[in-house]
């Protein structure tokens, strides 16, 4: 398998997806639709997008598109980027590489983006998957579970908390990745799963991969933030030591958290194994984000 080749592939999926699946840029009215395109469509890495195509495949894809539901994760991932960057958030000047949708645009405008990007995606979800309605059901729930309280906002809302006390314990720092970061990668591989139709026993398994993959992601993420410039990270990079933050490097150091993550990434790699299908890609697009941080 080539792997380069692949990713390209899903990329461009993502990507014929996205234009796809959402309002022109030309849609009444402008300013918003242009916003929500704007972030969008200035890219990142889609890797939730791209789990979610490559977990259907893992499955044959069952009989259904999972090209739908691929852009209403992204969709859900880019509005909490667009919110998490706003002044009565993270106050950040740069995304993904270019000025945030506050910057950009104004923040009105941003917030807006954001909300109608969160709407979008499950009204995607309805009309897409409508000819299979215990699917649109199961898809439907899957992500709003795990964009909701209890996960990525209430996630969030830790994080907010958190940054007002000296230091976080090691039980409120998982609490908060496992909820601001895990809840949205288990989410994708789930959808992936759901669409190519696998059964709970596998859901279950993909679940308990996205929830390690999850949690290696954001220990590389707060890796990157430690030791990468603002240039390669396409965001603001030191921001967390400068504010002081309780992440994984606070806490164990970069020593640590660099195993500790290689755990968590093996602890994936060893579910995938117990999945059907040739999980080839799957294997390489782990170890690949697994070297991100070094
Ligand atoms: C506002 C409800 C709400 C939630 C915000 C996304 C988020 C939650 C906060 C952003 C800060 C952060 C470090 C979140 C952890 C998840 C994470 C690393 C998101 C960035 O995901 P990438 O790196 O981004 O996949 P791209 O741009 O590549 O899609």
């Amino acid at each position: 398998m080539d792997f380069a080749a692949e990713l390209k592939r899903h990329v461009a999926s993502v990507a014929h997806g996205l234009d796809l699946h959402l309002p022109p840029a030309t849609t009444r009215p402008t300013r918003l639709h242009t916003a929500m395109r704007y972030s969008l469509e200035a890219g990142g890495k889609r890797l939730r997008p791209v789990l979610v195509l490559a977990t259907a495949e893992l499955f044959g894809h069952g009989s259904s598109d999972p090209l739908p539901a691929a852009v209403a994760i992204e969709c859900v991932h880019t509005y909490s980027l667009i919110h998490d960057d706003l002044p009565c958030m993270d106050n950040d000047d740069l995304r993904r590489g270019r000025p945030t949708a506050h910057k950009q645009f104004d923040e009105a405008t941003a917030l807006l983006a954001g909300d109608a990007l969160l709407t979008h995606a499950f009204g995607l979800l309805a009309e897409r998957y409508a000819a299979q309605p215990a699917l649109a059901h199961a898809l439907i729930r899957e992500l709003a579970d795990a964009a909701g309280s209890r996960r990525l906002v209430g996630g969030q809302m830790e994080d907010l908390l958190a940054e007002k006390k000296a230091d976080a314990t090691p039980d409120e720092l998982e609490f908060i990745h496992l909820n601001k970061t895990a809840a949205m990668i288990e989410a994708a591989l789930v959808l992936g799963g759901l669409v190519g139709g696998a059964d709970p026993r596998h859901l279950a398994t993909l679940r308990r991969a996205g929830r390690h993959l999850g949690l290696a992601f954001q220990i590389i993420d707060d890796i990157l933030d430690a030791t990468a410039d603002t240039a390669t990270l396409g965001k603001t990079a030191g921001k967390d030591a400068q504010a002081d933050k309780t992440t994984f490097v606070k806490l164990y150091g970069i020593e640590a958290s660099h195993r500790i993550a290689a755990e968590h990434t093996a602890a994936a790699l060893g579910a995938f194994r117990e999945l059907p299908g040739d999980p080839t890609f799957l294997h390489a697009l782990v170890q690949n984000m697994a070297v991100r941080g070094k």
